[in-house]
C-alpha cells in the first residue's frame, strides 16, 4: 500500500503550484462556520481541471461534514477530481457516514488534506482506507498550523483532554475595570460588546464566577440584535446560533440566587461548587449542580476544565469573570488567550484593578505575552494575547 506523501509548499511541481490557493479556500470555507462545537470547523473544495467543481463546510454538529456538502454540489463532476479538504476525512461512523468512504465512492482521484485528525477514531485511518482504494493522499504540510488555528479548542480537547481557553477582560488605559463602589458599566463601547458577543458565540461555553452573577446579574448568553452579523453570515449561521453556548458557574458554597439572569432559559447552565450538594437549590429543566473536588475552598480549576472537556465535550471556553477569578485562572497557567478591551478612559488609582496577581519582585517574576493581535475597534483597542 503507498502511503501519504507531505508536502511543503516549495516543494510543489509546476502542474500542481495551484494546489495552495484551493487549500487556502478551504481553510477559508471552515471559517464560515461561527461554531461548531464539539466538532471542528472542516472546508472541503473539489476541483476539476482548474475549475472548483465542489465546495462544502461543516455547518453544525449533526450536519453533513464538509466533504459530503461539496460532494453534493460537485456531483457527476467529482469524478477523477482532487479534494483539498482541511482536515483529514472521517473513517467513521459517527452522526454521518464516513467521509473517506464518500470520497472513494465519487472516484475523486487525489485527496490533499492540510491536518490529521487527532479523534482516535478517525486519527489517520480516514487517510489509510483512502489509500487501500488506490487514492493517493497528500498533506501540504505548511497549512497543517492555519488548519489546526481554525479549531484550537478542537485540537487541545482531543491532545490535551482540556478545552482552549480565552479570558476576556476589559479595563480604561490606566488598567482598572470598575470605580471604587463597583460601578463598571460601558467602560467599553458598544462595538467591543458585539465583539464580545462574536466570542461567545464562537464558544462551547461562557464561564464567570459567583462574584460576578451577584455584583453584576450578567445574562452571559448571544444576543443575535447585538451580534451584529450581516445577512449573509447570518444566514450561514443560523443553526450554530439558535443554539446558546453552555453557560458555567463557579460558585463555591452555590450562592447563586434562583432569580439570576444567567439561569433563565434557553441554554443550559452547569454551576459547579465544593459543598455538598444538598446544600444547592433544586435542579431546574436546565440548570445543573454539581459538587466538585476543591482545591483550598474552591473547584479545581484543572480538574474543572477536564470534566468540562471529556462530559460536557467543551471546546473552547470563554472566562468572562472579575478580577479574582481571572486572576486565578491566569496564575495557574489555563489561559491559552487573553482578549484585552482597552477603552481610552482614565479611571483613576482609587479604581479597581484589572487582575490580583501579587508577590511579583523582580522582572524575571513577571508573566510574560506576545501579541498575537491588535486592533482598533470603534473607539476601543483590542489585543489578543497569547502567554510564552
Ligand atoms: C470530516 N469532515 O466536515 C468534519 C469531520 O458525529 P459526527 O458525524 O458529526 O462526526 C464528528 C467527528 O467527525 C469529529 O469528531 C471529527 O473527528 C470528524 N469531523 N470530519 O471528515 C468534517 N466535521
Ligand atoms: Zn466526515
Amino acid at each position: 500500500m503507498k502511503v501519504m506523501k507531505k508536502i511543503r509548499n516549495d516543494e510543489l511541481e509546476p502542474a500542481i503550484l495551484d494546489w495552495p490557493v484551493y487549500m487556502q479556500r478551504a481553510i477559508d470555507l471552515a471559517g464560515n462556520s461561527i461554531n461548531t462545537s464539539p466538532n471542528p470547523r472542516v472546508g472541503c473544495v473539489l476541483v476539476s481541471d482548474s475549475k472548483i467543481v465542489g465546495e462544502g463546510w461543516h455547518i453544525a454538529a449533526g450536519e453533513a461534514h464538509a466533504e459530503v456538502m461539496a460532494l453534493v454540489q460537485a456531483g457527476a463532476r467529482a469524478k477523477s477530481s482532487v479534494a483539498f479538504v482541511s482536515l483529514e476525512p472521517c473513517s467513521h461512523i459517527g452522526r454521518t457516514g464516513p467521509c473517506s468512504d464518500a470520497l472513494i465512492e465519487a472516484n475523486v482521484a487525489i485527496v490533499v488534506i492540510a491536518s490529521i485528525d487527532p479523534n482516535p477514531a478517525v486519527a489517520g485511518q480516514g487517510v489509510d482506507k483512502l489509500l487501500a482504494a488506490g487514492i493517493e493522499v497528500v498533506q501540504l504540510i505548511d497549512f497543517d498550523l492555519a488548519a489546526r488555528g481554525l479549531n484550537p479548542g478542537y485540537f487541545k480537547r482531543r491532545e490535551e483532554g482540556r478545552p482552549y481557553v480565552r479570558c476576556k477582560l476589559a479595563m480604561s488605559l490606566d488598567g482598572r475595570t470598575a470605580l471604587v463602589n463597583g460601578e463598571s458599566k460601558w467602560i467599553s463601547g458598544p462595538q467591543s460588546r458585539s465583539d464580545v458577543q462574536r466570542l461567545r458565540a464562537a464558544s462551547s461555553a461562557v464561564l464567570t464566577g459567583i462574584e460576578t452573577v451577584l455584583a453584576d446579574d450578567p445574562s452571559l448568553n448571544v444576543r443575535l440584535e447585538e451580534l451584529k452579523l450581516d445577512p449573509e453570515e447570518l444566514a450561514l449561521n443560523q443553526l450554530a446560533l439558535s443554539r446558546q453556548p453552555l453557560r458555567v458557574i463557579l460558585d463555591s458554597q452555590f450562592r447563586t440566587p434562583e432569580t439570576a439572569k444567567i439561569l433563565e432559559a434557553p441554554g443550559e447552565v452547569k454551576i459547579f461548587g465544593v459543598e455538598a450538594l444538598d446544600s444547592a437549590k433544586t435542579p431546574t429543566a436546565n440548570v445543573e449542580y454539581r459538587q466538585f473536588e476543591a482545591r483550598g475552598k474552591r473547584v479545581n480549576l484543572h480538574s474543572m476544565l477536564e470534566s468540562l472537556a471529556s462530559d460536557f465535550a467543551c471546546t473552547e471556553v470563554l472566562v468572562e469573570a472579575g478580577a479574582t477569578l481571572s486572576t486565578a485562572f491566569i496564575e495557574a497557567g489555563l489561559v491559552d488567550e487573553l482578549i484585552l478591551y482597552i477603552a481610552p478612559k482614565l479611571l483613576g488609582s482609587d479604581a479597581r484593578s484589572l487582575l490580583n496577581i501579587t508577590g511579583i519582585q523582580s522582572m524575571s517574576d513577571c508573566l510574560n505575552f506576545e501579541i498575537t493581535d491588535l486592533r482598533q475597534i470603534d473607539s476601543d483597542i483590542r489585543v489578543t494575547l497569547k502567554p510564552v
